[in-house]
């Protein structure tokens, strides 16, 4: 297992990477370059930068995160070839800079969403919350607006603004759309970059949608169990994996994580590891790391993650997610440094305790 945290470079993060540096067990960043605009390539010279920026500061760049799909390739367009072609040159970009793990999404429109991203709670800490019936009376403006109003300046990844001009369109275009023709563009998508991505040496990992159930009626891709099965079937390369986020398919009350690590062990290239409490069938609060104090059990969860076959064939990549601002932060909602970094030592002793275990 090898342990990171999600790090916006350029002076879009509040943490630094000599704070990164000093968390114990942590030994790389996931970072990503968001001000190329999605769809372009990520030239060797823009990847080898950020690379020698983390170097410097003693940290490894195995996992980018994200590579965002152009809205184009979601939708099957004729000009995806040209944003796919640019997709396979970055991969191959990555893997000369000793990237090996790529993050992503294939989520129609948005990425995830909160009704709130700052609760209070009343340890005094905030926390990201969802309230279902909140989000559903919004429409793309005002849950834009609620998310990035709420962002303390710092970019929200996946709220970028060139996707809030056309989100209104977007939901329109993907009313007319059938959830298998959506289905086939992923798989389009698959086949022509997996081969790259194993030549490369590069293994994608998809991000479950996050909630892991329909809003605004736009399709969904990975929720749960069966998706996930139907996901890694569309190209049966390891290449093609996940990211297995604790947080997002933990609210999904069908989904039986430990049983699911068990079965996807091999392809679970990355995982991201966090609490929820839930609050209803699609409510939740974020919260701290500690099984006591949310609705998943943490404790089976990296224990399925340490029997399986996460960190044998590959170095297993984890990062903590999400978490309470607390002690006063103020960071990019859900990025703190201070709940996260108690995260990765959670994590990292929850670890420790199955490898003695073992021996
Ligand atoms: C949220 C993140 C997601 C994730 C993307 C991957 O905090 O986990 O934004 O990075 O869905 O593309």
């Amino acid at each position: 297992m090898k342990m990171t945290l999600r790090w916006f470079p350029y002076g879009d993060d509040s943490v630094t990477l000599e704070q990164i540096r000093q968390i114990p067990g942590v030994s790389g960043v996931a970072s990503c370059l968001p001000k190329i605009p999605v769809g372009d390539e990520w030239t060797k010279d823009a990847v080898a930068a950020l690379k020698s920026i983390v170097a410097s500061s003693g940290l490894e760049m195995e996992v980018i995160e994200s590579v965002n799909i152009h809205e184009d390739i979601k939708k099957g367009l004729p000009t995806r070839d040209r944003y796919i072609d640019n997709y396979i040159k970055t991969i191959r970009n990555l893997g000369e800079r000793g990237v090996r793990c790529l993050c992503y999404n294939f989520m129609p429109v948005m990425d995830w969403a909160r009704s709130d991203l700052a609760k209070p709670l009343l340890d005094g800490s905030t926390v990201m919350s969802y309230e279902h019936d909140a989000v559903v009376k919004m429409n793309p403006e005002s849950i834009a607006k609620s998310m990035t109003g709420k962002s303390r300046g710092y970019s929200l990844p996946g709220w970028e603004p060139e996707r809030l001009s056309v989100m209104a369109a977007d939901i329109e275009f993907y009313k007319r759309f059938s959830q298998e023709r959506y289905w086939a563009n992923i798989k389009y998508f698959l086949d022509a970059v997996i081969p790259a991505a194993e030549s490369a040496d590069v293994r994608m990992a998809i991000h479950p949608d996050d909630p892991p159930w329909p809003l605004f009626d736009l399709p969904k891709v990975v929720t749960d169990a069966a998706s996930i099965r139907k996901f890694l079937a569309l190209n049966d390369s390891p290449y093609n994996g996940l990211t297995f986020c604790t947080g997002s398919l933990g609210v999904n009350e069908a989904n039986d994580l430990p049983a699911m690590i068990r079965e996807f062990g091999g392809r679970i290239h990355f995982a991201h590891i966090r609490n929820v409490k839930k609050l209803g069938k699609k409510d939740f609060d974020e919260c701290a790391h500690l099984s006591r104090e949310g609705s998943l059990d943490m404790f089976e969860i990296v224990k399925a993650l340490y029997e399986s076959a996460f960190d044998t064939d590959f170095p297993g990549y984890v990062r903590p997610d999400h978490g309470r601002m607390i002690w006063g932060e103020q960071a990019r909602p859900g990025y703190g440094l201070y709940d996260r970094a108690l995260g990765v030592t959670y994590i990292e002793g929850l670890w420790e305790a199955f490898e003695k275990m073992k021996s």
